[in-house]
């Protein structure tokens, strides 16, 4: 098939799995067209049958600070489905590209071009459910050919708090069980430690919704008891100014390694002993599961999606929101522990690579393309 996909090319979850899904479909003989208005951070350089185009909004004085993005990506579209053959369009984060995606079919109509649409949470849950974004968010979602969402908990948020009254289906995100294979014969996270240190990670893109502040809180808590621990802190964000004030002001700099963005996530996670992600919401928790995949025990909280990757008691816990109490207790006893601990890190690995495995979640939703471009 010629399949379009459609995503915001940072390192936010919903990138990475656009891109993870691009470079599957792609492996499988599919051809695969990924618009975006930069190259994705996860796009494997050459890799065969994935092509990239990138939507390019002009400035114009008139527009001061506010070039039309959503026209210069509908456009964009347009091309790309018509000259490229498009079986299907996929995007991933319905704002704007649902709407996009959705005026790009009623500008290329009588071709036919499907729209897949997949949730993945701010696009929501913070976006999308914003007044000054509702109508359109509502609609573009109504009139995609397919709506997907990574969780049922997503499923229910998106019906409560847009009001959309069409089929969604829930199909969770995914791992490469081989990408974790290959990084685990390296350093991995060690080459951040000294050796006998344990190590502690956080992965997100520090806003506000992460809590990154509660990352901190629960790790001078583990560190009040246990010396002989560090915390990795991975990737950036608007809260990261305020998150290392805060590690200053607590005289905790020297046990806390600020690594910032990386492509590569399991060059952080394998050989690490915990991840911690106290978010305040999550859809889904896409690092929760690359740390799971890794054989890293995870720390969480009970919010949205998380109870639905993360299972308590045997691969991670899951505590209240802002229970930094709690999760530094569900710290130590892990780090405190190294059978258990070991035994939670092999439960996840198990639970990632049998729930969530690549290849019948990439089946899924190849078979949602046949059905709606009316191949099967
Ligand atoms: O806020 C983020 O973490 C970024 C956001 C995105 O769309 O890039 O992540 C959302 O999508 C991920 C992939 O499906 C999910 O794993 C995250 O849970 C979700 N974030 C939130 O719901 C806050």
């Amino acid at each position: 098939m010629r399949v379009g996909i459609s995503c915001y090319p940072t390192y936010g979850g919903s990138g990475i799995v656009a891109t993870e899904l691009a470079m599957a479909l792609a492996q499988r003989g599919d051809e695969v067209h990924v618009i975006s208005y930069a190259l994705p951070s996860r796009l494997a350089p050459c890799t065969p049958r994935v092509f990239f185009h990138e939507v390019v909004t002009p400035r114009y004085p008139l527009f001061d600070q506010y070039p039309p993005y959503s026209l210069a990506l509908t456009t964009k579209m347009v091309e790309v489905a018509r000259h490229q053959h498009l079986d299907v369009l996929h995007v991933h984060y319905a704002v704007p590209n649902a709407v996009s995606a959705v005026l790009a079919r009623e500008i290329l109509a009588p071709q036919a071009l499907p729209v897949v649409t997949t949730l993945h949470g701010t696009d929501v849950t913070l976006v999308g459910a914003d007044p000054n974004y509702l109508e359109t968010t509502r609609w573009g979602v109504m009139q995609s050919d397919a709506v997907t969402a990574v969780s049922q908990s997503l499923r229910g948020q998106t019906v409560e708090q847009l009001g959309v009254t069409n089929e969604i289906h829930v199909i969770p995100n995914f791992i490469d069980p081989v990408r974790y294979e290959q990084a685990r014969g390296g350093p991995g996270a060690r080459r951040w430690a000294e050796p006998g240190e344990r190590l502690v990670v956080h992965i997100s893109n520090f806003r506000p919704v992460k809590r990154v502040i509660d990352v901190v809180e629960t790790f001078r808590r583990v560190y009040r008891r246990m010396p002989s621990v560090r915390l990795l802190m991975v990737g950036d964000g608007p809260e990261r100014g305020r998150v290392e004030q805060h590690c200053r002001e607590n005289g905790l700099c020297h046990a806390i390694t600020f690594v910032g963005s990386l492509p590569l996530i399991e060059e952080v996670l394998v050989g690490a002993d915990l991840f911690l992600l106290p978010s305040e919401s999550e859809s889904f928790g896409l690092a929760a599961l690359e740390a799971m995949s890794c054989e890293v025990p995870v720390i969480t909280t009970n919010a949205g999606g998380l109870p639905e990757v993360v299972e308590e008691g045997v691969c991670g816990h899951l505590l209240p929101v802002g229970d930094v109490d709690g999760m530094a207790e569900a710290a130590l006893r892990l780090l405190g522990d190294e059978p258990v601990r070991r035994a939670f890190g092999a439960a996840g690995r198990r639970r990632a690579v049998e729930e969530f495995g690549q290849d019948p979640i990439v089946g899924r939703y190849r078979a949602l393309y046949e059905r709606v471009s009316g191949r099967s």
